[in-house]
């Protein structure tokens, strides 16, 4: 079953996740539901669990989902990432364009660590490491700031934000529709 992807304003997204304890048959669907909803989005190489309403230290990435011709190369390349933590990153900053399923039609260019080292556990909860560069290191790093409640809006400098306050109003607007009985924060709150 594939989830609904909570949108920018509503506060679960800026709430910090909790460590997942043990692999259970309840992980694993959860995963399963993950990244149904991530291939769901045609558009997606990356979901937090908290981008689904579950505040829980779980991830999934496939990078060339979007660039992959999925005719001529069916294959999934999914990659399971729970309880990560950065144990490693290089000094050199690299600005990319990113994006957020949370927050649709924007993007801005984020400055991060071009390259890092992994700790995580897999899906059978077996601990490992990996060192990633390029667009991993580059998702993973905003997948992690999912689970401490940092979107990649919040890492714009105040001149990029302001130019997109409009566009993050209407989000949030949009947020307060699709969860009418939540706790939406009151979308016409100032965003600067
Ligand atoms: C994280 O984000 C990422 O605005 C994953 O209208 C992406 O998959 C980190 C998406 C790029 C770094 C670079 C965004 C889909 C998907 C949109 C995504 C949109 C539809 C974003
Ligand atoms: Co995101």
């Amino acid at each position: 079953m594939s989830r609904k992807i909570l949108i920018y304003g509503n506060p679960i997204l800026k709430q910090k996740s909790l460590p997942l304890e043990a692999d259970t048959a309840q992980l694993r669907g959860f995963i399963d539901e993950l990244a149904e909803t991530l291939y769901r989005s045609d558009e997606g190489i990356g979901l937090a669990a908290p981008q689904v309403g579950e505040l829980v230290r779980a991830l999934v990435v496939d990078i060339d989902h979007i660039s992959r011709d999925k005719r001529t190369n069916p294959k999934r390349r999914l990659q399971v990432f729970i309880n990560p933590e950065i144990v490693w990153e290089s000094e050199d900053d690299i600005s990319y364009n990113e994006g957020c399923l949370s927050v649709p039609g924007i993007d801005g260019k984020i400055y991060r660590p071009q390259s890092l080292i992994l700790r995580f556990r897999d899906l059978n909860f077996k601990e490992r490491e990996i060192e990633a560069d390029g667009l991993l290191a580059r998702v993973l790093q905003h997948e992690i700031d999912h689970l401490n409640g940092t979107l990649f809006v919040d890492r714009l400098s105040f001149a990029q934000r302001a130019l997109l306050v409009g566009k993050l109003r209407n989000l949030r607007h949009e947020a307060l529709k699709q969860d009418k009985n939540g706790a939406v924060e009151n979308p016409d709150a100032p965003i600067l």
